[in-house]
């Protein structure tokens, strides 16, 4: 158990956050449902709101007064998430859709330039799908090989085969930071090390730890990190690629079109420099702007505030799930090696079942594969449900959750 108390006051917090108020089936909602989206702060939404109603204009082109400060406050977003992960240098944030265009934007970018026939990339067993699906995509055009280094009995990467399986012929090492289903942080600075030592590319699918923890992409020494601001308290649509400046800059465009260009002649075209190279079309203003606000709320609380507390109601769920006669529950117990993401089997009733008993209750867990069926197969299961918690949640809502998921037990068991 953490007994340590952390600085949040989540009762504060809540205040901040207008759908925490919601009744669902006349009851409390009780949101467990962090790791597929966060909820909204309202300085998030008024930001948003504020952009449309007062300022609203196309960026990087307009030379009136809207234009300016639309093209500042999009901007401002990129320096402040270029701090929040201690990037060296602004250009080397590029905002996308999410998580996932991320990672297909290294893969169609840098990865077709350079990944060749009979290359090696390493993933992990624990990888969501958007972590492995666009490196098949390229692994089958280009003749490469996929290895995916499995965990041991507690839901932790296999430390003898990060080793064995990253080697001379290894040109890209590809790892969530922590795992959407287990929880399990990775030590992604050790197994950066074992690539680079090889001259392998290491990035991170940083969508589970970002908002929830320190990630200082200089420290972790990563080519690539890829997260979405839905998860971190921000808007859907808007995403974070960081890449090392050298790299985004030797690497060729992933889209074409306005915004990225220099000059475009009946015979050719050249780019823009870093960021907007990666950038073509109008952006998500809004969502970068949106995504700004979160992150400044985030860093009012602190990262450091936000794991501890995080770790405490982890510490506090996993306690109180142990006591569920037949309740299993995946990945690591020790909530150093965790985050707030619990993945678990309640006897043989199916998840899909549970969630809906839970939702009757008010509670919203998740249910399936997670976007992660590999671990699935490796784990031999058909689905978990999952429950993932956030600054905003309390012991009291566990309690409910516990309390629901007795009663779903008891219904089963007649
Ligand atoms: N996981 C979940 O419920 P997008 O969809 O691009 O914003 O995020 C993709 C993604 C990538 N990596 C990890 C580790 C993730 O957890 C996710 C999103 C959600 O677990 C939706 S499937």
């Amino acid at each position: 158990m953490v007994e340590k108390l952390t600085t949040i006051n989540a009762a504060r917090i809540r205040e901040d956050f207008p759908v925490l108020k919601r009744y669902v089936n006349d009851k409390p909602l009780v949101y467990f449902d962090n790791a597929a989206t966060s909820q909204k702060p309202k300085v998030v939404i008024d930001a948003i709101v504020r952009y449309y109603r007062e300022y609203n204009a196309n960026i990087h082109r307009g030379i009136h007064k809207l234009a300016e400060e639309a093209t500042l406050a999009h901007e401002e977003a990129r320096e402040k998430i270029a701090k929040f992960v201690n990037a060296k240098r602004t250009e080397e944030i590029i905002f996308t859709r999410n998580a996932t265009e991320s990672i297909n934007l290294v893969a169609y970018s840098w990865g077709r330039a350079n990944i060749r026939s009979g290359d090696k990339i390493v993933l992990t067993i624990m990888e969501h799908h958007s972590n492995i699906v666009p490196w098949q995509l390229l692994a089958q055009e280009k003749d490469a090989k996929i290895e995916f280094v499995k965990i041991d009995g507690n839901g932790e990467l296999r430390e003898d085969e990060v080793q064995e399986l990253i080697d001379e012929k290894t040109k890209l090492v590809c790892v969530t930071h922590a795992s959407n289903v287990l929880g399990t942080i990775n030590p992604v600075k050790d197994i950066g090390r074992v690539a680079h030592r090889y001259g392998a590319m290491f990035l991170i699918d940083a969508a589970q730890s970002v908002p929830h923890m320190t990630v200082d992409v200089r420290d972790i020494d990563c080519d690539f990190a890829a997260f979405s601001g839905h998860k971190m308290l921000g808007p859907t649509g808007i995403g974070v690629l960081y890449g090392k400046c050298e790299l985004l800059e030797s690497m060729p465009p992933f889209l074409g079109g306005g915004e990225m260009i220099r000059e475009v002649h009946t015979t050719g075209a050249s780019w823009k420099d870093l960021p907007y190279k990666y950038e073509a079309g109008t952006p998500n203003i809004s969502g970068a702007i949106g995504l700004g606000a979160a992150v400044d709320y985030l860093r009012g609380i602190g990262m450091r505030n936000v794991h501890d507390y995080e770790k405490e109601i982890t510490s506090y769920a996993l306690e109180q799930m142990k006591q569920v006669e037949g309740l299993a529950i995946y990945g690591p117990m020790d909530v150093e090696r965790r985050v707030g993401v619990v993945s678990f089997n309640l006897g043989d009733i199916h998840p899909h079942d549970l969630a809906s008993i839970l939702d009757e209750e008010g509670v919203a867990i998740r249910s399936g594969h997670h976007c992660a069926q590999p671990l699935m197969e490796f784990l031999e299961l058909p689905a978990t449900s999952r429950a993932s918690f956030y600054i905003y949640n309390t012991k009291e809502e566990v309690d409910v959750f516990i309390n629901a998921l007795e009663k779903a037990r008891k219904l089963f068991a007649r």
